[in-house]
């Protein structure tokens, strides 16, 4: 797809005209146009919020086509970029040039792998986080940039190092190694609860590319003290997905209760809230 018939802008444009692009995670295009409508720049179409509402792990269950027709259906309903995580870039180096030619073709403009061994597990999951050999992932990265038809396509390598207990110094020696491969962009996660880890990796990586973090585990830290502490772009991954979980529960667990939904009227949406977010003034024109 050519920048000329996109209506939004592409990732890389928006990571570079703001000093810290800020992004809420998706699963679906009403979570997404919230993220946007509340200020956000650009929405991760989260592999974690994707599975999980189908109610399956995080564990390269979903296939391709299903991430990509999610990440696809929220970036329909936005004028802000997606920022599509595509796990392990969904297998070998043949299957990420697969990746790159379908989600380049369906309008996304920037995408995420990371360098764990297929098929892979949620970070937070105690489960094995064995990564792949980095030169094989570095292979990954060429590929993609590789497979790009569109200069603006932004390919962001994600490092599980320290995901994996193999510390800072393991997420810097990949890094280098993926930056050399031409990634746009660098993610280092870390589920440690301190910021320590992470601002041990900026103070050493000097600004070579943009870095990603996902402060999940950390979350105190101020997206403010982030930038100063040289990120680029900050991911808050899950919050939408856990708070829609706690808000479903409690409202439907009093209406069942109380056998009645009188006393939420004020805390839920308005059915005319619901209309605005579908846009149906919009769509009526078309029978007026
Ligand atoms: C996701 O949101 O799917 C991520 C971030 O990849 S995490 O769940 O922290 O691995
Ligand atoms: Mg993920």
């Amino acid at each position: 797809m050519s920048p000329t018939n996109r209506t939004y802008p592409s990732f890389r444009s928006v990571l570079a005209a703001h000093p810290l692009t800020r992004i809420a995670g998706a699963h679906s295009p009403l979570g997404g146009v919230i993220a946007e409508q509340v200020g956000f720049q650009a929405v991760w179409a989260s592999s974690f919020e994707i599975s999980a509402a189908r109610c399956l792990p995080d564990a390269s269950l979903l296939g391709m086509t299903e991430y990509l027709e999610a990440a696809a259906n929220i970036q329909k309903a936005l004028t802000v970029p997606v920022v599509a995580d595509c796990d392990t870039g969904f297998g070998n180096s043949m299957n990420v040039a697969y990746m790159v030619a379908e989600y380049e073709r369906a309008g996304i403009t920037a995408v995420s792998i990371e360098d764990k061994i297929f098929p892979k597990m949620n970070s937070f999951a105690a489960a094995d986080h064995s990564l792949l050999d980095v030169g094989d992932f570095a292979h990954k990265i060429e590929t993609a940039k590789k497979a790009q038809s569109d200069d603006e396509f932004f390919v962001i390598a994600r490092t599980e190092a320290m995901i994996s207990g193999l510390g800072v110094d393991e997420a810097l020696k990949r890094c280098n190694v993926y930056a050399d491969a031409g990634a746009d962009a660098v993610l280092v996660h870390s589920k440690k609860d301190t910021k320590d880890e992470v601002i041990a990796f900026l103070d050493a990586w000097e600004d070579r590319l943009p870095v990603v973090v996902v402060p999940t585990t950390y979350p105190d830290w101020h997206a403010d003290e982030a930038h100063t502490a040289g990120v680029s772009a900050v991911i808050y991954a899950n919050q939408g997905l856990r708070a829609t979980i706690t808000s479903l529960r409690n409202a439907l667990g009093s209406i069942y209760e109380t056998g009645h939904s009188a006393h939420l009227e004020d805390s839920i949406a308005g059915v005319k809230d619901v209309f605005a977010l579908q846009r149906l003034d919009q769509w009526q024109e078309f029978t007026a």
